[in-house]
């Protein structure tokens, strides 16, 4: 069962030139940043609230870290702005089955390492009117990798 939104993922050109604007702005501080090199990725996670299912609400911005990753392709496209949406769940292997079994395009034929040692997935932007859709299940908070 999807239970809150995880976060929303932003395209941008210079990480830090953009979390200082988030910090200016709104006053959002860099909850935990990381390089995730399969997905082609710098990123911060800035935590906007706490939910009621135990996890968070976060925004995700992200930095291309080469030319040819996801985010690079979509920013040479589009220019900066929102790239996805996630939603949390307890159990992204049973949610994105079911999803499948929808005829939706999971990408992913199994989950794979997100942010914070999280297992995430993604729905094809295609199938879901054009919002490249993901799905978290976040590490359990006692997890080593955290
Ligand atoms: C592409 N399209 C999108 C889109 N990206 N539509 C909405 N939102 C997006 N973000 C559209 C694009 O305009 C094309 O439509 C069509 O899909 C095919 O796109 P493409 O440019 O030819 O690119 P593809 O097919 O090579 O790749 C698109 C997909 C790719 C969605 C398959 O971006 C992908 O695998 N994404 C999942 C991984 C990812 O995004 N990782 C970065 C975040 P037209 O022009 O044909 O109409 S990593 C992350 O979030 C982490 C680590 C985390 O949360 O922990
Ligand atoms: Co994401």
């Amino acid at each position: 069962m999807l239970t809150r939104i995880d976060h929303i993922g932003i395209a941008c050109f210079d990480l830090d030139k953009t979390v200082e604007f988030y910090r200016a702005t709104y006053g959002f501080e860099v909850f935990h940043s990381e390089v995730n090199e399969e997905q082609g990725v710098r990123e911060a996670m800035l935590k906007i609230n706490e939910t009621s299912d135990g996890g968070a609400s976060y925004l995700q911005l992200l930095e291309p870290t080469r030319p040819d990753s996801t985010v690079a392709k979509w920013l040479d496209k589009n220019g900066e702005g929102v790239h996805h949406i996630a939603f949390g769940t307890a159990d992204v292997d049973a949610d994105a089955a079911d999803i499948k079994e929808k005829g939706v395009r999971v990408l992913y034929e199994e989950p794979r390492r997100g942010s914070m040692g999280s297992r995430i997935t993604f729905l094809h932007p295609k199938d879901c009117h054009g919002v490249l859709t993901e799905l978290v299940t976040s590490a359990p908070v006692e997890s080593p990798e955290h």
